[in-house]
């Protein structure tokens, strides 16, 4: 902008930097990051000490050396580093650059120190930061924030030697084996630490009471405000002793507890531990490895610690009819629900088994459909049928017409759709799951009713949560209801059949993950979703594939006509059903049509398609730009395509 163009009212603003700078501290760290800073000399130092940069690393990403990556941790404000197969190399980078990034915390050099003379100071020797003029606009923090996720190549005697900084504030790990945490050391190294989230797909063993530190060299009161454990191994005499130095603690979740040999916990006398001590919590959530608490214990752990809480973390067999009734009659608004479940978890008819208890989907699904008191939901986190949301039974139709005589001994149960009364959720996180089905195995028509499956789940998700910002979708590892057979779940298809452009109608969409179990399509199929993917080449392979569509749009009209002839079982479930004009967009849901009505939408020339979407993940990697998230699945040049991509699909 030119200095002639300003009027004089923005001129005399924008010339205030203390105004300025009340301004930006408004302003989301994405638009400054992308957009704020690049406008002037100015403004990029009016914001640098608040933005902060993120460095992210995934093994899958093949084509990024993790060396390379690694040379942007000086600075950085973030790290996630993700690793878990054909890591054995990337595991001591990431050692020695943590290392190295504290060594100059310790010792910087003069040119560093001219450079921050404020914060904590972050250099390197490295000649792309040599370049002064290049320093000078680089963004620089301290490390306050690191995410791992690991697998045995880290080994517990390096995850114990890792060189956090000082300056940590949030700490996340999570293993995918069984481990040994030392989790004194942490809070000695660490004495800012606000966050520390620690959990294992196994058994994380955290070392007590105080570890290798002395005691002494842990501060008498931590700052800790959030604590989740997950399958840890703790005994109850730590956990108390660790509690009694946060008096700031808000968050404390324990999941899926086990004991050392010896010990046992006792959910009474925690209680009043707990109870005794200065802090307030607003989430609680406590669980023991295969106890099953009972129905009283249970609404005691939900509501007794925080009464007025708003958000709540059970586990989905928890969901007992005394315990649906409490959280639909609760009198504080809920906000938060995190719906637990195992990973291995096996699944039968219209629910899940674990162990030897049988449990049924119904309850959470009624609740999300009939309590009012999930109206104001901001964030779900659920296991969830797709059949429930078969809103006019299409997926139901086409099973039957498939496979006219029921499966022997089987039991198919019946389910009641319905739409859920939470409309302005912000995020979700759904694991999807599909018990209604028969055995698909060789099945001739197995990808057309798949395709209903995945245009049903995108279609509703998008219809009923317009207001979604983050959207996470996977699906269980495996999953049968035929006893003694092995499956492995794919409900979800990644082309266009499959629906995923109907997400696109998500106006604030800012965050999407979906768990694709392998991308086979070409890439027309989903470069859609940037505006670089809508070249009229990308669009006329579009049009010719979905010109392949005819033979299935006429099956899909015949299909229409047998399933109004049949009389619907059942009702609806849900407190929506007055909702006419959501009744009628989710007319179509399931059918090809409306995908391929959304397509030629997409296509047209002024169409408006994630225009807010700032990280993509398609595959089960870390999120990252779309764009880049697209050249990770198709990466640009042959040549990128190493011997990992035969590994990592
Ligand atoms: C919870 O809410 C009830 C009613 O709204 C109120 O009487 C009570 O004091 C609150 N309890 C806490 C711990 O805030
Ligand atoms: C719970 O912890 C046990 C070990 O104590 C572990 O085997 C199991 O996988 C964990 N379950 C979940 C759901 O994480
Ligand atoms: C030290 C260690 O556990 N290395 C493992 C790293 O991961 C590869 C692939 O999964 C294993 O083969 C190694 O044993």
């Amino acid at each position: 902008m030119s200095q002639s163009q300003q009027s004089p009212a923005t001129a005399t603003f924008l010339g205030v930097p203390e105004l300025l700078d009340m301004v930006f501290a408004f302003v989301s760290q994405d638009t400054l990051r992308k957009t704020v800073i690049l406008v002037c000399r100015n403004w990029f130092f009016l914001n640098r000490q608040r933005v902060s940069r993120e460095l992210s690393w995934d093994f899958k990403w093949f084509a990024d050396d993790p060396a390379k990556a690694l040379k942007r941790l000086p600075g950085a404000g973030r790290l996630v580093w993700k690793c878990d197969h054909y890591c054995k190399d990337a595991w001591p980078k990431l050692i020695k650059s943590l290392k190295g990034v504290e060594k100059r915390r310790l010792h910087p050099s003069p040119k560093w120190k001219k450079m921050w003379p404020h914060g904590v100071v972050q250099g390197d020797d490295n000649p792309i930061f040599n370049q002064a003029n290049n320093l000078q606009f680089r963004i620089f923090s301290p490390l306050r924030q690191v995410e791992l996720f690991s697998d045995y190549n880290l080994s517990d005697e390096s995850l114990n030697l890792l060189a956090f900084p000082p300056t940590l504030t949030t700490l996340k790990i999570f293993r995918y084996s069984f481990s040994t945490f030392d989790v004194g050391r942490i809070f000695a190294i660490c004495p800012y630490l606000e966050v520390l989230h620690a959990g294992s797909r196994d058994v994380l063993n955290l070392q007590g009471p105080w570890t290798s530190q002395e005691l002494s060299t842990v501060p008498e009161t931590l700052p800790l405000r959030s604590l989740v454990l997950d399958s840890a191994k703790l005994s109850q005499s730590w956990l108390e002793c660790l509690v009694s130095r946060t008096p700031l603690l808000k968050e404390l979740k324990i999941i899926n507890l086990s004991s050392p040999s010896g010990s046992f916990w006792d959910w009474s006398s925690l209680f009043h531990h707990l109870r005794s001590q200065p802090f307030t919590l607003n989430r609680f959530h406590y669980s023991v490895h295969g106890e099953i608490p009972s129905e009283d214990d249970l609404d005691d752990m939900l509501y007794a610690l925080c009464p007025n809480g708003s958000e709540r973390t059970l586990w989905s067999y928890n969901l007992l009819p005394g315990i649906v009734r409490s959280l639909t009659e609760q009198p504080s608004v809920l906000t938060n629900l995190d719906i637990l479940r195992h990973h291995l978890t096996r699944c039968h008819a219209d629910g899940w088994k674990e162990g030897e208890h049988f449990y049924s989907s119904t309850p959470l699904h009624r609740l999300l459909c009939e309590s009012p008191s999930l109206r104001h939901l901001k964030s779900l986190k659920v296991p969830y049928l797709i059949e429930h949301m078969d809103i006019h039974r299409r997926i139901k139709t086409a099973y039957e017409s498939m496979f006219p005589d029921p499966d022997v001994g089987r039991e198919v149960p019946t389910f009641h759709p319905g739409v859920w009364v939470c409309r302005g959720l912000q995020i979700l996180r759904i694991q999807v799951h599909s018990h209604g089905g028969y055995d698909l195995r060789g099945v001739e028509n197995r990808d057309m009713l798949l395709g209903f499956l995945s245009r049903t789940l995108f279609s509703y998700i998008s219809k009923v949560t317009p207001q979604l910002r983050d959207l996470c979708i996977e699906e269980p590892y495996s999953c049968s209801v035929f006893p003694g057979r092995f499956s492995y779940r794919s409900y979800l298809s990644e082309h266009l059949f499959g629906g995923l452009p109907l997400l696109s109608s998500l106006q604030y969409l800012e965050r999407l993950r979906v768990e694709f179990e392998g991308i086979s399509c070409g890439i027309s199929q989903l470069n859609w979703i940037l505006s670089a993917g809508r070249s009229m080449q990308d669009k006329n392979n579009r049009r010719a594939i979905i010109s392949k569509w005819e033979n299935q749009l006429e099956r899909e009209g015949q299909m229409e006509a047998i399933r109004l002839q049949g009389i619907h079982p059942s009702p609806l479930s849900g407190g929506r059903l007055h909702d006419v004009k959501l009744l009628e967009d989710l007319q179509h849901t399931g059918l090809l049509r409306e995908v391929k009505t959304r397509i030629e939408a997409i296509d047209s020339d002024n169409s408006q398609c994630f225009s807010s979407l700032l990280k993509l993940s398609l595959s089960r990697e870390l999120e990252r730009s779309p764009e880049r998230s697209m050249d990770s699945i198709f990466p640009p040049s042959p040549a990128k395509k190493t011997m990992w991509s035969l590994f990592s699909t």
